[in-house]
C-alpha cells in the first residue's frame, strides 16, 4: 500500500497521474496546502522540504521498514521502477531521455511557471520587471517543448513519467499562452487528456478541492 500526501496542485496531480496509470493499490491523504497543514510537523517527517506530493510506500521491495520520499521526480521514478513500466531499464538511452525531460521539468517548468502564476495571481499589485521575465520565459519554455513534440508523439520517445510531470504544468489560458502558436503541443495534450488515467486522476483531484486552478484543462 502506497499513502500519497496529496493536494490537487501541478506537482500532486503528476503523482495521482502516475499512480492510475499503474493502478497500484494507494490511498490519498489530502494535506491542504492553502490552510497551511504542509507546515505541520508530522507531515514534516514525511516531507523535510515541507511540500506536497510525498509518498510512504509500505511495502517497499527488499526493505523491512517503509520508505517515504519526497520531491516529485524522485517519487515518479521510484514508482515507475517499483512497476517496472513508464521508465525504460536502467542503462539504456532511452531512460537517459526520460531523465532529460524530466529534469527539464521539475528544474524549470515549475520553478518558473509556478512564479508566473504567483505574479499574476498573487501579488497585491502588477510587477512588471517580474511579470515581462516570467512571460517571456514561459514562451520560451513552451517552444522548446513545441521544438520536442515536431518530433517525437512523447517527450522522451514512449509515453513516460516525464510527459506525466509536464502536463499538468500545461495550462495555456493561465500562463498567457495560446496553443494556436504551438501545434504540437496542443495535440500532444489532446492526447494525454484522452487517457482514462489522467482523467481518473483529475476526478479524484476535483474530490480532494474542485476549484484548484490546476485542474482546469483550458
Ligand atoms: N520541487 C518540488 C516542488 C513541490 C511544490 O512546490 N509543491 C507545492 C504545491 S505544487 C507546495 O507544496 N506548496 C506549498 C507551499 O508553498 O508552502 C517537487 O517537485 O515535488
Amino acid at each position: 500500500m502506497i499513502d500519497l500526501y496529496y493536494w490537487p496542485t501541478g506537482n500532486g496531480l503528476k503523482i495521482g497521474i502516475l499512480l492510475e496509470e499503474l493502478e497500484l493499490e494507494y490511498r490519498l491523504l489530502p494535506v491542504n496546502i492553502r490552510e497551511g497543514e504542509q507546515k505541520q510537523a508530522a507531515f514534516q517527517r514525511i516531507s523535510a522540504n515541507g511540500r506536497i506530493p510525498a509518498i510512504v510506500d509500505h511495502a517497499p521491495q527488499g526493505l523491512s521498514e517503509p520508505l517515504s520520499l519526497f520531491e516529485s521526480g524522485a517519487i515518479l521514478n521510484y514508482l515507475a521502477d517499483k512497476a517496472g513500466r513508464f521508465l525504460p531499464a536502467a542503462g539504456s538511452a532511452e531512460r537517459q531521455k526520460v531523465q532529460e525531460w524530466l529534469f527539464w521539468q521539475v528544474g524549470h517548468i515549475t520553478p518558473y511557471l509556478s512564479q508566473l502564476q504567483l505574479f499574476k495571481e498573487k501579488a497585491p499589485e502588477p510587477i512588471a520587471f517580474a511579470l515581462d521575465l516570467l512571460n517571456a520565459e514561459a514562451t520560451r519554455l513552451y517552444r522548446v517543448l513545441e521544438t520536442r513534440l515536431s518530433d517525437v508523439l512523447f517527450v522522451a520517445g514512449d509515453y513516460s513519467i516525464a510527459d506525466m510531470a509536464i502536463f499538468p504544468w500545461i495550462q495555456p489560458l493561465r500562463q498567457g499562452q495560446d496553443l494556436a502558436d504551438f501545434p504540437h503541443i496542443h495535440a500532444w495534450r489532446e492526447r494525454l487528456k484522452a487517457r482514462p488515467a489522467i482523467q481518473r486522476a483529475y476526478a479524484k483531484g476535483r474530490e480532494v478541492a474542485a476549484n484548484e486552478r490546476s485542474l482546469a484543462l483550458q
